[in-house]
């Protein structure tokens, strides 16, 4: 298995072995079916229904039933993930969706041919930290940039934590250093046209994912990546490309806000109030930090704007637990009505 399977994956999937199941990576799932890459190549599984199920997304582990005559493969079990990387979704169930599991570094693409968008930046670190894996930023097209040291300095500034490389996929450069700090499943997020899969190709040897021209009006791509895809790198490890992602709104990412702007989390520390909201409150250690230039306006305004969106996000998670709660008030007293009827009828 090249897919990332390891000693303690093993241990975790002996019991479905012993089951007569077998280890399989998801490669992209749909309902009620899923792609997986196996010992024996790629296969086609079904997804029983049941809602006690995890839905299975890229990047899981899963025990499959092999193929009998009867009938192909059949996905039973997910193994519990270590890491997921969750965006919140604009559909009215408000539950977050998957983009992938089981990933050990996310790098946060950046494209030096166009200004810096720090706040998406930040927005894709948030999300990586809160995956649980750990970030990496990768600024991609030296070539089209007068001073790609100085932009890694700026962008060293909204990336505490993380690494910062500065690459070229036509020169080359940087892609030994980033063929060094990448680990186990490697997820490459950023937007389209940031040069994403140029650099996966890079790092495969091979053109092998699709890549596109970017429009010169606006420097976006169009997206051509239509599929997920999960494949083994040269010098270990796994490449997972995701098509350029639209929008990437936080979910329940508060741990990984906290992680994305350590510095305002760390004067924070010295406000006077512990509650302090870092407005307009006397004694604020992070306002003081701002006036003195220690810390850009456009940061803490940033990080303000993203613990918004956070606790939104995390409100609606909240009103569909309270519906989902009331849905199962409303089972009961049907049950209870017809339960009375029955009496009735007694009577
Ligand atoms: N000059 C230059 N162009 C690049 C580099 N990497 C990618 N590109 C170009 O940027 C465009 C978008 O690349 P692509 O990999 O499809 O971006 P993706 O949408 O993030 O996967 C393509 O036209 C690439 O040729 C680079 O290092 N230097
Ligand atoms: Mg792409
Ligand atoms: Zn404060």
């Amino acid at each position: 298995m090249d897919y990332g399977w390891d000693e303690a994956w093993d241990r975790a999937f002996s019991p479905c072995r012993e089951a007569g199941l077998i280890p399989a990576r998801v490669v992209r799932a749909e309902h009620g079916s899923c792609e997986a890459v196996t010992d024996a190549g790629i296969l086609h599984a079904q997804i029983p229904g049941g809602a006690e199920q995890v839905p299975p997304t890229t990047g899981d582990w899963a025990a499959l039933s092999p193929a009998t005559t009867s009938r192909g493969p059949v996905l039973h079990a997910v193994l519990e993930r270590r890491t997921s990387l969750v965006r919140s979704t604009a559909s009215r169930t408000s539950r977050g969706q998957v983009l992938a599991a089981n990933v050990d570094t996310v790098v946060v693409a950046v494209s030096l041919a166009v200004p810096r968008k720090h706040d998406r930046t930040e927005r894709m670190l948030a999300l990586a930290w809160e995956s649980g894996a750990q970030p990496v930023v990768v600024l991609t097209k030296a070539d089209r940039c007068a001073d790609p040291q100085q932009a890694a300095a700026e962008v060293s500034e909204v990336a505490p934590g993380a690494d910062v490389l500065v690459t070229s996929a036509v020169t080359g450069e940087g892609l030994d250093t980033l063929t060094a700090v990448l680990n186990g499943t490697i997820v490459l997020l950023g937007p389209s046209g940031a040069g994403k899969s140029t650099l996966g190709n890079r790092l495969l040897g091979e053109e092998r994912l699709a890549t596109g021209a970017v429009r010169d009006a606006d420097g976006k791509g169009r997206h051509t990546t239509a599929w997920r895809e999960l494949v083994p790198l040269p010098g270990g490890g796994v490449l997972l490309d995701t098509p350029g992602l639209r929008a990437i709104g936080l979910h329940d990412a508060r741990m990984g806000l906290e992680q994305t702007f350590a510095e305002i989390e760390l004067l924070a520390r010295e406000c006077r109030f512990t509650d302090c909201g870092h407005g307009s409150e006397p004694g604020c250690a992070v306002l003081a930090a701002v006036e003195t230039g220690e810390i850009p306006r456009r940061r803490l305004d940033s990080y303000h704007r993203l613990l918004r969106e956070n606790a939104y996000a995390a409100s609606r998670t909240d009103a569909r637990l309270r519906a989902d709660r009331e849905a199962a008030k409303k089972d009961i007293t049907q049950h209870l009505r017809a339960t009375y009827r029955f009496r009735d009828r007694r009577r």
